[in-house]
């Protein structure tokens, strides 16, 4: 079976170890047997920034380095067992963005990156070099080549100033405590579908909206011109997994990003934020839409149902991956 997932970083690439145990493929590692499915992320870049010469790709890296095994579960970024040598000496130097950990080992991915980005590699290619070495089991593609960096239009706290940052200072530095007016995918609307991407959507068996954040990262995929239309005309069910649990997002500051849309942060204002497929005035993409276990969601035109959605481990999530396949009326 062919399934299409649109995911940003943490909470997506936790999502994709349980599409891939659902699947019956190891959660971590690719599986050493060919299998018949086929799993790929079209993965948010807006996160992307540009610091000390390096391009750091957050949520490409996220899923990479989970999906591989790599990663610090606790943290959810970045690689375990991680030093930050390098990362003190630049704030020794008063170097900028020191709010910005980088590990040592995490450094080695975005020379990495960087040495083949300036040799002329599309950000595909880069994600494709890399992922040989971590085999994440899953096709990761970029939502395009080109640059998109989400920024953030804030009330500067020293001057009270209105500039747009970038949304990683926003984030890390800021914690998303800022008040954002509005949230800018700069570079959006001249940016291609990266390659793959609208192909992934068309030919598949079923396409999964992950339960991340539905503005920075579901939000920044949708916003690549041709991503949207793809998914209302593709062949495939469209189910969407809600981030919001109990009013509030389990990880993650989603909370913020909604206020600053005017959309509640409840699993209906959510659903009814992506809109019913079927529905042509909206322009919706959902068929289907999981909310947690013993909620409501009255969202017009889209199947709801209500099951756990604690992504404990690889299993639980396998289990909200089962139901959504359910939802969507496929199986495996
Ligand atoms: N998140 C933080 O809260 N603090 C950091 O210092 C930090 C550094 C960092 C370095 C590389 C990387 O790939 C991710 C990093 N993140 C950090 C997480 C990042 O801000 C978020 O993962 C995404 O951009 C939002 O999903």
């Amino acid at each position: 079976m062919k399934v299409t997932v649109i995911v940003g970083g943490v909470g997506g690439a936790r999502f994709l170890l349980g599409v891939k145990a659902a699947l019956g493929l190891p959660p971590v590692g690719a599986p050493d047997t060919e299998t018949k499915h086929q799993i790929t992320a079209v993965v948010n870049t807006g996160d992307d920034i540009w610091l000390h010469g390096l391009r750091i790709c957050p949520d490409l890296d996220t899923c990479m380095y989970t999906l591989g095994g790599g990663s610090d579960t606790e943290r959810g970024w970045g690689q375990r067992d991680e030093t930050w040598t390098v990362s003190n000496e630049l704030k020794a130097y008063g170097a900028d963005a020191d709010w910005f950990a980088l590990g040592d080992k995490d450094i080695a991915t975005h020379l990495i990156r960087s040495r083949m980005l300036r040799a002329g590699y599309p950000l595909s290619a880069v994600t494709e070099a890399l992922c040989d070495r971590w085999r994440p089991g899953v096709t990761l593609l970029p939502m395009s080549d080109d640059r998109v960096e989400t920024h953030v239009v804030v009330d500067l706290p020293s001057s009270g100033e209105r500039r747009a940052i970038h949304f990683q200072e926003w984030w890390v530095r800021y914690r998303a405590k800022l008040p954002a007016h509005a949230f800018v995918p700069v570079g959006a609307d001249e940016a291609k579908a990266g390659p793959g991407v609208l192909e992934a959507i068309a030919g598949a068996d079923v396409i999964l909206l992950a339960p991340s954040n539905p503005v920075v990262s579901i939000g920044t995929v949708l916003a690549v011109p041709g991503v949207k239309a793809a998914l209302r005309s593709a062949s495939a069910p469209v189910v969407g997994v809600s981030p919001i649990i109990g009013g509030r997002p389990l990880r993650g500051m989603a909370d913020a990003c909604l206020a600053a849309i005017g959309v509640d942060t409840t699993a209906e204002a959510v659903g009814r934020h992506y809109g019913a497929r079927k529905d042509d005035a909206a322009e919706g993409l959902l068929d289907g839409w999981l909310i947690a276990e013993g909620e409501r969601a009255d969202v017009p035109g889209v199947e709801v149902r209500d099951v756990p959605l604690i992504m404990s481990g690889p299993d639980a999530t396998a289990a909200m991956v089962r139901a959504a396949f359910d939802l969507a009326g496929v199986r495996p």
